[in-house]
């Protein structure tokens, strides 16, 4: 909440935003109003599992609702490289603030909501923890449901051709203690994007390479890579798949002829590398234009590893909102660089 504040005043004044802002206040009062409740009484318990309910249900639309914000902005001021690089920082702390707050309103409800504590679908896992994640379950799972999205919109869909090796255990299924849910809307949306790239790469032969899936568990890193056909993107433009202010649509997509749902509304990849580092993972793009292009999610091996990354509301990232941004240490081409001849010290 207090961050929100530093966000730039034509940013905060837009509908959206403050509509966001308000569900923060209001959540945080139904908060506050359990400070002095006797957290030992069955009803404060009863009534806080509920109270928590109502606030993750409140928050369920925060993502579109600050797109939208984003867009009226655009709408109002275009876009800018300061306020780009200042709503990118912003969104990605915020985002991953926003997951592991979800994280604990989940972990709280499923353990403390109901009288039963096991999950009857799942009785291993540990609120929305699988101790035993099988990542190679959830890869699958992730690529049906892409390929049936796919076959409704380009009527056909590229293969899968998945290679598991377990450099530890070799021949051993690879598990991990993880989050299935953060896994499969990794792999999901990385599906999404390989098979749009290879449907409409090929459209005009009418046979498509597979996607090819590797799942390798090492000693530090369990990796995932995903490599479709699908024709590259250049490196120029790889930044923009994880810009939220690039990648917001200038207002609802009137987009009636390739209105696909495999295109996401554009926050897919931005969120999905969020859990990645959410436990000290990444999720990175490696394409090769013409082509195609390698996604490759990192994934800690190791539970002891894969503790939360959160951001921290402190003077350095007060700064990053206040600095003002000098020219560039870099040449750019075709420009002579800012001439220095005088160089003052401080
Ligand atoms: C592309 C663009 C992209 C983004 C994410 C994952 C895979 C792909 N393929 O062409």
């Amino acid at each position: 909440m207090k961050e929100i504040n530093l966000l730039p005043d034509n940013l905060l004044k837009m509908p959206s935003i403050k509509l966001v802002q308000s569900w923060y206040v209001q959540s945080f009062q139904e908060i506050v109003d359990f400070k002095d409740k006797n957290a030992e009484h069955p009803d404060t318990v009863q009534k806080f599992a509920d109270t928590v309910i109502t606030i993750r249900n409140r928050h369920n639309d925060v993502i579109p609702t600050m797109a939208q914000g984003v867009v009226e902005y655009k709408d109002s001021f275009g876009v800018d490289p300061v306020t780009s690089q200042n709503v990118q920082y912003f969104l990605d702390r915020f985002y991953m603030s926003r997951i592991s707050i979800r994280m604990l309103l989940n972990q709280h409800t499923l353990l403390f909501g109901g009288k039963v504590k096991v999950n009857p679908a799942h009785p291993k896992h540990i609120g929305s923890i699988d101790p035993v994640c099988n990542v190679v379950d959830v890869v699958k799972d992730g690529y049906e449901n892409a390929k049936h999205l796919c076959d409704l919109y380009y009527m056909s869909s590229p293969e899968i051709e998945l290679t598991e090796f377990n450099a530890e255990s070799p021949g051993q299924p690879i598990q991990v203690v993880y989050v299935p849910s953060h896994l499969y809307h990794m792999v999901f949306e990385l599906f999404k994007n390989a098979m749009r790239a290879t449907m409409e790469f090929h459209a005009d032969k009418g046979v498509y390479p597979p996607i090819k899936v590797n799942v390798v568990l090492g000693s530090e890193d369990l990796t995932v890579k995903l490599s479709d056909r699908g024709g590259g993107v250049p490196l120029r433009k790889i930044d923009r798949l994880f810009n939220y202010m690039y990648s917001t649509a200038p207002l609802p997509r009137i987009e009636t002829s390739r209105a696909t749902p495999l295109a996401g509304f554009g926050y897919g990849l931005p969120i999905s590398r969020l859990y990645a580092k959410y436990f000290q993972g990444d999720l990175k793009l490696y394409s090769l234009e013409g082509y195609g292009t390698d996604a490759v999610i990192y994934i800690k091996a190791l539970s002891t590893e894969s503790v939360e990354r959160l951001p921290v509301y402190n003077k350095s990232a007060w700064k990053h909102y206040k600095t003002s941004h000098e020219a560039d240490d870099w040449c750019v081409p075709s420009s002579e660089p800012k001439d220095m001849t005088t160089f003052r010290s401080n």
